[in-house]
């Protein structure tokens, strides 16, 4: 038997734990995670290697109904992602059970021809009386080559999911080196770090109406880092609570954000951080580009 190789999407309603998994299955932070919806607005391409076989997965931003032009760009990535694959992981969330947004995704998942799992996850929250109920109804509503339960959070049944999705995969090349774990550069990976912990620190419209932008990244001597980043909003007022009360909250972004990059990067990290106002950003087609969202 040759190495076998595959593009993997991992699909599904928001917060049911894409990223959560795809950093589990890594074995190390690439994909930024908060319980709010629409946290993952890129493509994130995540490599697993083994001895026997190269995982390549694709974190592909919520499917759902778009309300402004991101949320347009955000769908259309994650439609053309399932045509181009070799197998599809449709993710759902053990304790929510079956919902409308589910059926949204069946209905898109009708005329793919790539396999389908079915990843019921978050078993941790459930009792494993009401699981069985929750997979014969799945299985009436989609084509499924098998059905498994996991836990990302705690890392249960992922190594079975590892073997069972290799039977699937074709043979195939090492598409990238051993050690390289994501095709996303570190710039990005950061500008990310930087917007999770916004999101995770703010309420309401304020984590959707934000971007963030790396205006520098120097290295310096004793493994120091230095960088600058702009965080974009669309009007003043939330400028006003990111800086926060004497610039609390703008510190607490910083301060926590700076911990991930540490640890991404390795080095000491100087951060110093920005709020800048661009109205309507997320509705202007040269904004998107400016800001890094292209086909
Ligand atoms: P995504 O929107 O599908 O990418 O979901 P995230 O990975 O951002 O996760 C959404 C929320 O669900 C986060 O608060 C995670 O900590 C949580 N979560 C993810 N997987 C699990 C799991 O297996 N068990 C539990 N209890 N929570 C989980
Ligand atoms: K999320
Ligand atoms: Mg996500």
């Amino acid at each position: 038997m040759g190495y076998k190789s595959g593009f993997i999407a991992i699909i599904g309603r928001p917060n049911v734990g894409k990223s959560t998994f795809l950093n589990r299955v890594i074995g190390q932070k690439i994909a930024i995670m908060s319980d709010k919806p629409q946290t993952t607005r890129n493509k994130i391409q995540g490599v697993y290697t083994t001895d026997e076989a190269q995982y390549i997965f694709i974190d592909t931003p919520g499917i759902h109904k778009p309300k402004h032009k991101l949320g347009d760009f955000m769908v259309k990535v994650a439609e053309n992602t399932l045509n181009e694959v070799d197998a599809i992981l449709f993710m759902i969330n053990a304790k929510e059970g079956y919902g409308k947004g589910d059926q949204y995704i069946l209905d898109r998942l009708q005329n793919v021809k790539s396999p389908i799992f079915l990843i019921v996850n978050k078993i941790d929250l459930v009792h494993p009386d009401e699981l069985l109920p929750l997979i014969d109804l799945y299985k009436d509503k989609g084509n499924f080559q098998e059905i498994i339960p996991i836990s990302a959070l705690e890392g249960n049944n992922i190594d079975r999911l590892l073997q069972v999705l290799k039977e699937y995969l074709p043979e195939g090349p090492k598409y990238y080196p051993e050690e390289q774990v994501t095709d996303h550069p570190e710039r990005f990976i950061i500008t990310e770090f930087i917007r999770e912990k916004v999101l995770q620190l703010t309420r309401e419209e304020i984590p959707h109406s934000i971007t963030v932008v790396m205006d520098n990244l120097e290295r310096r001597e004793n493994n120091t880092v230095f960088i600058q980043a702009t965080i974009i909003t669309e009007r003043k007022s939330q400028k006003g609570i990111l800086i926060g009360k004497q610039g609390k909250m703008l510190k607490n972004v910083g301060k926590r954000a700076r911990e991930d990059i540490e640890a991404l990067l390795g080095s000491k990290v100087y951060l110093e951080l920005w709020v800048k106002v661009k109205e309507d950003w997320r509705n202007r087609e040269s904004q998107l580009y400016e800001y890094g969202f292209r086909q």
